[in-house]
C-alpha cells in the first residue's frame, strides 16, 4: 500500500481497517512504515509505503475489487484530480500463483525492482520467493536503493490500528 498526500499515516491505517472489516479477509501482518522517495513520477511528495499479510477465501480477481473499493471509498474524501492518491492498494502475490489477466498479473509486475515494495515485504517474510524465477525478494539487488526511511516501527496489526 502507499500513500503521499493528505494524512498519509491515517489513509493507511484506514485501509487496513476496512480490509480487517471485511468479512472473508483476515489480516495476518503489517510491516514497518516507510517513507520513500517517490519512483516513476518523482515531482510529487514522499509516500509511505506499507506491505500487508492476508488470509482470504476470495479469489484474487475478488481482492482485486475489495482493494479497488477501499482505494475509492478512502479517494473520496480528498480527490485531486490527476494528482497523486490518497491510497494505493497493490495485490503483489497471491499463494505462489501466477496470473496474467488484463487487470491482474501477479506476482506484480515491477515490484522486484522496487525497494519501497521489496523493504516492507521482506520485513513481513524474509523467506517469500518470486513465484515464476523462485528467487528470494530479500536477495533482489533493488532491495538495497536508497531513499527508503523506516518512519514508523510497527509491532504487529492491533498496534498498527490502535487510534495513536
Ligand atoms: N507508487 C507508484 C509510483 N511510485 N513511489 C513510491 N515511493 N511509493 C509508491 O507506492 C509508488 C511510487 C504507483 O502506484
Ligand atoms: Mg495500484
Ligand atoms: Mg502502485
Amino acid at each position: 500500500m502507499g500513500s503521499n498526500i493528505g494524512n498519509r499515516l491515517e489513509h493507511l491505517i484506514q485501509a487496513v481497517r476496512l480490509l480487517h472489516e471485511h468479512a472473508a479477509i483476515n489480516v495476518k501482518n503489517v510491516s514497518s512504515v516507510y517513507e520513500t522517495e517517490p519512483v516513476g513520477l518523482t515531482e510529487q511528495a514522499k509516500f509511505l509505503n506499507i506491505a500487508v499479510e492476508l488470509e482470504t477465501s476470495l479469489e484474487a480477481t475478488e481482492l482485486l475489487s475489495a482493494c479497488q473499493f477501499i482505494e475509492n471509498k478512502l479517494g473520496r474524501m480528498r480527490k485531486i484530480r490527476w494528482g497523486p492518491r490518497t491510497v494505493d492498494l497493490d495485490i503483489l502475490l497471491y499463494n505462489n500463483d501466477q496470473i496474467q489477466l488484463e487487470h491482474l498479473i501477479i506476482p506484480h509486475l515491477r515490484m522486484a525492482e522496487r525497494a519501497f515494495v521489496l523493504v516492507p515485504l521482506v520485513e513481513i517474510n524474509p523467506e517469500l520467493k518470486n513465484p515464476v524465477s523462485g528467487e528470494l525478494y530479500r536477495q533482489q539487488p533493488a532491495l538495497k536503493e536508497e531513499g527508503i526511511v523506516l518512519w514508523k516501527k510497527v509491532a504487529c496489526v492491533e498496534e498498527f490500528l490502535q487510534p495513536n
